[in-house]
């Protein structure tokens, strides 16, 4: 396996972090594509938890190289703020083994504000963001009047930047009872965070392509997961990037053939965190359950994910839109003890059966899901490292979830220990 896409392929939350922690040890280069600080990636090293957001998994190895693409959106602040966190656990970063693409568009406190200032104003209607700016930040990326790193190289350009993004904003922010922006504060803390910045920029395109060129391997980790894509996912409740493998590409500048393999991360039950459609979310014991076995707070703002059985319907269509080629299945230790588990296979609307989430939002509204039952087991999975450790009951439920999505499992994870990992040859 060369080049490898990581993507989750239900709301997120699915493991990412662990898997591609994995891989890295396999790769050479680790970049991300899309999202910015919103991502919440924990990995278990030993002792050590490592809570990373912006920065690739694979910068806690030695000697990889991680790249910020130009799909990411890019909080400076929170970039040095994570560096140090990360520097007080021990982890070196400097620009031998950080690179960031000179076009990423950066997000700014004003888009932090707007983001916070829509989500109070929608009441109801809110969307449930991270409150990290990412939605108001991509808009002003597609808007055409977003700073981006290279920008801040050139103080003519960047004042022209600053202009035209202030001219928007401003308005904006008046409209929804915020002062206008204080253009000397921002080219202050703009002019303090640049030479710091500055140094990992570069033509990622380049650079990446000539290692892979020289037979390097790159791993692209995904954030995010695809049911909150901007296009596929369940809009508007989704997060403002393209979270399918295809960004991998255009947002590092690789070209799709530079891609061999397509890894959708499925967790072994469902979970989303802020608002939305989710057709087998349970409020009743088996869902407290979930969350509390999966310890299932988000990792950024450590709201509570609400659970859900497993919905092959979805998992299915996720994987057919990424070219997903194999799944890592992860947390099957958390579904231990259950008398019965439930998969949904189908959904029922209006008394039409469907074999695909409609698109429609009133449709979305009134899915009831068609579950198909399944015996539990009571012994424990966690930690298995093999296949021949699992319960009967277990490795049927997996050959049930391969045969439903239509996609076979490469890799099961049992725990979020980083050896704790079955790979299915
Ligand atoms: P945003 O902030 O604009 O991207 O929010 C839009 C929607 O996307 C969801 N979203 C996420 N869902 C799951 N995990 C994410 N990352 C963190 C984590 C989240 C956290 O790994 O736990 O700590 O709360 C993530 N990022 C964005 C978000 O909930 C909205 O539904
Ligand atoms: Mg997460």
């Amino acid at each position: 396996m060369a080049n490898v896409v990581v993507v989750g392929a239900q709301w997120g939350d699915e493991g990412k972090g662990k898997i591609v922690d994995w891989l890295s040890e396999r790769a050479d280069v680790i970049a991300r594509f899309q999202g910015g600080h919103n991502a919440g990636h924990t990995l278990v090293i030993g002792n050590t938890v490592f809570k990373l957001s912006l920065l690739p998994s694979g910068i806690v190895r030695k000697d990889k190289l991680a790249v910020i693409g130009n799909g990411v959106v890019l909080d400076p602040w929170a970039l040095f703020s994570e560096i140090d966190k990360l520097s007080a656990q021990g982890v070196e970063i400097g620009t031998a083994n950080l690179m960031i693409a000179e076009n990423t568009p950066l997000i700014l406190p004003l888009h932090q504000d707007l983001d916070r200032l829509r989500e109070d104003a929608a009441g109801t209607a809110k969307i449930g963001t991270t409150g990290r700016g990412i939605g108001p930040a991509y808009e002003d990326k597609v808007g055409r009047r977003t700073i981006r790193v290279a920008d801040l190289a050139d103080p003519e350009t960047l004042s022209a930047r600053i202009d035209r993004l202030l001219a928007h904003h401003d308005a904006l922010r008046v409209g929804l009872g915020a002062a206008p922006i204080d253009r000397a504060d921002l080219e202050a803390r703009l002019a303090e965070i640049a030479p710091k910045l500055l140094p990992f920029a570069a033509p990622v395109w380049k650079i990446m392509g000539e290692m892979r060129r020289a037979g390097k391997r790159i791993l692209f980790e995904g954030a995010q997961g695809s049911l909150l894509d901007i296009d596929f996912g369940t809009y508007p409740y989704v997060t403002s990037s393209t979270t399918m493998s295809g960004m991998a590409a255009t947002g590092t500048g690789m070209g799709p053939s530079s891609i061999d393999f397509v890894l959708g991360i499925v967790k072994a039950y469902t979970t989303r965190v802020g608002e939305g459609p989710f057709p087998t979310e349970l409020d009743d014991d088996d869902g407290q359950r979930l969350g509390e076995r999966g310890h299932e707070f988000g990792t950024v703002t450590g709201r509570k994910r609400r659970c859900g059985w497993f919905d092959a319907v979805l998992v299915r269509q996720t994987c057919q839109i990424s070219g997903v080629n194999g799944i890592a299945l992860t947390k099957l230790d958390v579904l231990d003890g259950f008398e019965t588990l439930k998969i949904c296979v189908g959904y029922e609307i209006d008394g039409v059966r469907y074999d695909y989430l409609p698109t429609a939002a009133a449709l979305q509204a009134r899915v009831t899901p068609i579950y198909e039952e399944m015996a539990g087991w009571n012994e424990s999975t966690e930690g298995a490292r093999s296949w021949a450790d699992l319960p009967a009951a277990a490795i049927k439920y997996v050959r049930r979830i391969e045969e439903l999505i239509g996609c076979p499992v490469a890799m099961l994870s049992t725990s979020p220990e980083r050896d704790d990992t079955i790979l299915v040859t």
